[in-house]
Formats: structure tokens, C-alpha cells, sequence
């Protein structure tokens, strides 16, 4: 059997990361695509080097041009500019608009058949845009967002409790931004909801809030320390986390930005819910029960999501 092909658009701190991710899983074979010239070949040469002392056979290679993505399974998408201190995930609308063109129309020509994952920002509005512009079928095209913001929050859950991470579960709704919806009653430790827990005395209210508040900005504070860029290795191995689910028909739930169609009362966009990933793309929406307090905060941020793509239409004409 040919192993499947991985094709990365955009060869940036995200892009290089989740090449070195998928072919120390071996996934597959990996195609590096940018436009600068010589970076996705240079990073491609020196990953391949990776291969005789990690132990991996996938083949990486380096790319200018489209047409090599041509027969791709998965495609995942970072390309566009990340912010810096000082920006939010929104004011790259404009510019990343224009990148999510030529690389939606890139897809279109070369690999309609691909599971397409979007990492771009402001990334619920981009993944609709770049829905649009590629014309994949809905359930082909996802946003990676709320694994990363979950993973946010179940890191910062873990070192609360001081308990192995492997044993947090925990969900964040909503958009990737500073509007998302860390939900505490489904988050658990070993199946022990939080607001047990604080009940149980392991932790308080306000020390749960301010975890929350700290998620919500958590790819702020990476952009703020770092100062020269965004996050990449958290969002790498959430975006992998979701492409193997689909290669290996393995169908988790993950909080996803899918394409909703009249679930949690959104039509036509783009938010992050929990959806199954298997063989077939997004195979389920999971629309699970809120409290008011969940259900409040979700359509704040359904109503920021829907304010972001107004702004898409109204930029390029061909998605109004
Ligand atoms: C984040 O770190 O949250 C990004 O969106 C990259």
C-alpha cells in the first residue's frame, strides 16, 4: 500500500513543526509548500537529515509550486502572517484573506479530494474563507483551534490539581479568540467534573476563573514572551492530533471549528464545537447540553465569529 501524502502550506515555525511531527509518526510522506524561495527546500533537507537518527522513512520534500501537492490526504494549512505583541488574532483579517485566495484556489486545482485542516488566523473566519474559495464539501474542511485551546486549558487544570495531564479532560467552545468558551462543567479530572472538585476543596472559584481567563488569552501570552511571532508547537501537535484521526479513521472527539448548518442555532459558519474525525472528515457535530452561563458566552462568540466573516464578504466581493 503507498503511504499517504501530507502536504503543509506554508513553511513557517508551524509549518516545519508539524512536518518534523508527522514524519516522526510516520504518517506519511510530506510536502513542504512555500513561496519564499529555498526555505520549505532548506527546511525539508535539513527535517529529511532528522530520519537516519530518529528512525523515520518519510520522505520530505521542498516546494514553490502548487502542483506538487497534487494527490494529498491531508493538507494542513498555516500560511499567512502570525501576529505580534500587541495584535489580536483579528487584525490579520485583511491580509490573510488575500493568502486564503490563492491557496483555496491552489487546493481547488491540485487536491480536491484532500481532508483540508486550516491553522491561519483569525482562524474562524479564514477556515469559512477558505472553504469558500477551495469549494471542498463542508465535512472535508476543518478548523484547528480548540484542541489547542483545550490543551491550553487542560495544562493549566493539571498543574492546578497537581495531577498527570493525562488524566484532565477538559472542552473549549466558541472562536479562537479572546471570545472562546473554556466550559468547566465538562472538564474533569478522571471523570471528576471541576465543580466537584472545587467542592471537594481542591481548588476555588476564583482560582478556576482566573484559569479560565488565562486560557482564553492563552495564545496571547506565548506571542507576548516570545515577541517576535506566535505559538507553534502546541498548535503543530493539535492540528497532527486531528490529521491522524482522519488517516486512521480513529474517530475522536475533538473541539474543532466546524462547519455548522444549524447546530447551537448557527447557520453557514464556521465555530468550534466537538465533532468526530474519522475516514469521512467531520462525521458528527456533537451538540451537547449548556448552562446559561455556557450558552451566553458561546453566542457572544458566534456573534464575534459572524462579525469576522461580514468583514471577509466585505473585502472580496466573490464571497458575498
Ligand atoms: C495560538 O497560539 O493561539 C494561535 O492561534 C497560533
Amino acid at each position: 500500500m503507498a503511504r499517504k501524502k501530507i502536504a503543509l502550506i506554508g513553511a513557517g515555525n508551524i509549518g516545519g513543526t508539524l512536518a518534523h511531527l508527522a514524519a516522526q509518526k510516520e504518517l506519511g510522506d510530506v510536502v513542504l509548500f512555500d513561496i519564499a524561495e529555498g526555505v520549505p527546500q532548506g527546511k525539508a533537507l535539513d527535517l529529511s537529515q532528522c530520519g537516519p537518527v530518529e528512525g523515520f522513512d518519510a520522505q520530505i520534500t521542498g516546494t514553490n509550486d502548487y502542483a506538487d501537492i497534487a494527490g494529498a490526504d491531508v493538507i494542513i494549512v498555516t500560511a499567512g502572517v502570525p501576529r505580534k505583541p500587541g495584535m489580536s488574532r483579528d487584525d490579520l483579517l485583511g491580509i490573510n484573506l488575500k493568502v486564503m485566495k490563492s491557496v483555496g484556489e491552489g487546493i481547488k486545482t491540485h487536491a480536491p479530494d484532500a481532508f483540508v485542516i486550516c491553522i491561519t488566523n483569525p482562524l474562524d473566519a479564514m477556515v469559512w474563507a477558505l472553504r469558500e474559495f477551495s469549494g471542498l464539501p463542508h465535512n472535508k474542511v476543518v478548523g484547528m483551534a480548540g484542541v489547542l485551546d483545550s490543551a491550553r486549558f487542560s495544562t493549566f487544570l493539571a498543574w492546578e490539581f497537581g495531577v498527570s495531564v493525562r488524566d484532565v479532560t477538559s472542552f473549549v467552545l466558541g472562536g479562537h479568540g479572546d471570545t472562546m468558551v473554556p466550559v468547566v462543567e465538562y472538564s474533569t479530572v478522571k471523570g471528576i467534573p471541576v465543580p466537584d472538585l472545587i467542592k471537594m476543596g481542591k481548588s476555588t472559584q476564583e482560582r478556576i476563573d482566573a484559569i479560565v481567563k488565562r486560557t482564553a488569552g492563552g495564545g496571547g501570552e506565548v506571542v507576548a514572551l516570545l515577541k517576535t511571532g506566535s505559538a507553534f508547537y502546541a498548535p503543530a501537535a493539535s492540528a497532527i492530533a486531528m490529521a491522524e484521526s482522519y488517516l486512521l479513521d480513529q474517530k475522536r472527539v475533538l473541539p474543532c471549528a466546524a462547519y455548522l448548518d444549524g447546530q447551537y442555532g448557527v447557520d453557514g459558519m464556521y465555530v468550534g464545537v466537538p465533532v468526530k474525525i474519522g475516514a469521512d472528515g467531520v462525521e458528527e457535530v456533537i451538540e451537547i447540553a449548556l448552562n446559561d452561563t455556557a450558552k451566553a458566552g458561546l453566542q457572544v462568540s458566534i456573534d464575534a465569529v459572524k462579525e469576522l466573516v461580514a468583514a471577509c464578504k466585505g473585502i472580496d466581493e466573490t464571497l458575498a
